[in-house]
């Protein structure tokens, strides 16, 4: 427009261009909104790369040794961005693993030797698949993991007694 403004200034009336600035003018507005199209496509495209991966969100309520929901699925190879809220009144964490209940024993046992300062999160054992940080009541943490082969996977709580208690619960991938 800035340019349109300043040919139509800069070149005396009596010239023979005029007649330029009307179809000058439909060339810039034409440009701008091209440009606008390509800006809003270009923010759509950013919104849809944020929004990429399969939400979960799975919480720990009140009083309960539980997770809600107790069982999620996903498609094989996803990438799960998995929400971790505890609005409970305890400490909990949240630890996906591959394996049979031996395997869950054995991670569950690396979880209590890592203690209350490691967060009760296992190190060094195999099965692992994802984990939380151990979340004191009230707050929440996003973990992003890439969904294993099919089949069904357990998630837990390594806090001392919380896997004796129930906390636990079945991803199924498919
Ligand atoms: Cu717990």
């Amino acid at each position: 427009m800035f340019a349109v403004l300043v040919l139509r200034y800069a070149i005396p009336p009596t010239s023979q261009t005029t007649t330029y600035p009307e179809w000058l003018r439909v060339v810039v507005m034409g440009k701008r909104f091209v440009r606008g199209i390509a800006l809003v496509l270009c923010g759509l495209l950013v919104m849809g790369c944020a929004s990429q991966g399969t939400p979960l969100t799975v919480r720990a309520e009140g009083s309960e040794l539980a997770y809600q929901p107790a069982t999620l699925r996903v498609a094989a190879g996803s990438t799960v961005v998995l929400t971790f809220e505890n609005n409970s009144a305890f400490s909990h964490n949240f630890i996906l693993v591959n394996g049979d209940e031996a395997t869950l024993l054995a991670v569950d046992a690396a979880g209590d030797a890592a203690g209350d300062a490691g967060g009760y999160i296992p190190v060094g054992v195999p099965g692992m698949i994802a984990q939380s940080a151990l979340l004191v009541a009230g707050t929440t943490e996003v973990v992003t993991f890439v969904a294993p082969a099919a089949g069904t996977y357990i998630y837990f709580c390594t806090y001392p007694a919380h896997l004796e208690g129930g906390m636990r619960g079945v991803l199924t991938v498919e």
